[in-house]
C-alpha cells in the first residue's frame, strides 16, 4: 500500500529520477508542502521564495501570468531552489498534438524545457504529449505529472477517462514523475507521486468553481502525497507565518498517515 510507506522509502521504488528526488527532498526537509507561487511580477515572486523557501518541496510556477518575465528571472529562481533544496514545477497543463507541444516546451519567452524540472500536461490528445515532454534536457532529468483529476467543480474528466490517463502513464516509467489527482484509488504504484491541489484552512471554495480541502481530508483519505497551496499562504496577511502552519499541519498528516 503506497499510503503507508514513508517517503525515503518510495525513493528507492521510483522510475522518474525526478520523484526520486522529490521523494528525497521530502523526506529531509520533512515538507511536502508544494507552493503555488501565482503572482505576476518577478520580484514579488523572488521575494517571496526568499523568505519560504526553507518550507517547500517545490514551487509551482505558472510563468505565463508574469507581467515582466525575463531570462535574469529564470537564472534566479534556479538559484533559490539550489540553496533551499526544492524543484520547480512549471504547471503548463500541455494539451496540443505533440509537435505543437515539443515546440511550447522548448521555444519561445518561456524556454520551459531549459529550466523546469517538470511540468504539468493533460493526456486528452494521447501520449503524442509524453513523447513531446521527453524526459532528458542536456542529459539532465526531467519529469510529468499527468493530470488524472481536477479540483475545479464542473469537470469533465468521466472515471475512464482519469483510468487511460494512468494506463498511458505505465509506458513511460522514466518520464512520469506522477500524476495531478484527488483520490487515494487513481493509481497503485508507490514509485510514483500523488500531487493534489485545492487545499486550503481558511475557505472551501473561491468564486470561480475552485474547491478546497483540509489537509486531513487529502493526506489522510484522499492519498495525496505532494499538497499544493496557493492562495492560502500567497494571499495570507504574513505569507512567511502561514507557510509554517500550512507546512506543519501538512507533515503531521503525513507521519500520521505512515505510521499506520
Ligand atoms: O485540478 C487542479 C490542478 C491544478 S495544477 N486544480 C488546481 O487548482 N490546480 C492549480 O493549483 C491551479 O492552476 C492553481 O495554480 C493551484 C491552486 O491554487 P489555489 O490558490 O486555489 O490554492
Amino acid at each position: 500500500d503506497r499510503l503507508l510507506l514513508p517517503y525515503e522509502k518510495r525513493a528507492e521504488l521510483a522510475t522518474n529520477q525526478i520523484a526520486k528526488q522529490l521523494f528525497n527532498i521530502m523526506a529531509t526537509k520533512k515538507t511536502n508542502l508544494c507552493l503555488s507561487v501565482d503572482l505576476t511580477s518577478v520580484t514579488s515572486i523572488l521575494d517571496l521564495l526568499e523568505k519560504v523557501g526553507e518550507h517547500i518541496c517545490m514551487v509551482k510556477t505558472h510563468v505565463d501570468i508574469i507581467e515582466d518575465f525575463n531570462k535574469d528571472f529564470v537564472t534566479q529562481l534556479k538559484q533559490i531552489a539550489d540553496r533551499f533544496n526544492f524543484l520547480i514545477l512549471e504547471d503548463r497543463k500541455y494539451a496540443d498534438i505533440g509537435h505543437t507541444v515539443s515546440m511550447q516546451y522548448m521555444k519561445g519567452v518561456y524556454k520551459v524545457g531549459e529550466w523546469a524540472d517538470c511540468v504539468t500536461a493533460h493526456s486528452l490528445p494521447g501520449d503524442g504529449v509524453l513523447k513531446a515532454l521527453n524526459g532528458h534536457m542536456n542529459s539532465v532529468s526531467r519529469g510529468v505529472f499527468l493530470l488524472a483529476e481536477m479540483s475545479s467543480e464542473g469537470n469533465l474528466i468521466s472515471p475512464e477517462y482519469k483510468d487511460a490517463t494512468v494506463a498511458m502513464a505505465v509506458k513511460y516509467p522514466d518520464l512520469i514523475t506522477g500524476f495531478v489527482c484527488q483520490n487515494k484509488d487513481t493509481f497503485k504504484d508507490p514509485g510514483l507521486i500523488q500531487l493534489t491541489p485545492g487545499v486550503q484552512l481558511e475557505s472551501s471554495k473561491d468564486s470561480l468553481g475552485q474547491v478546497y480541502n483540509t489537509p486531513e481530508k487529502v493526506i489522510l483519505e484522499n492519498g495525496a502525497d505532494v499538497i499544493v497551496v496557493g492562495r492560502g499562504i500567497v494571499a495570507a496577511k504574513s505569507p512567511e507565518t502561514q507557510v509554517v502552519i500550512y507546512k506543519d499541519a501538512l507533515w503531521k498528516c503525513y507521519t500520521k498517515r505512515v505510521s499506520g
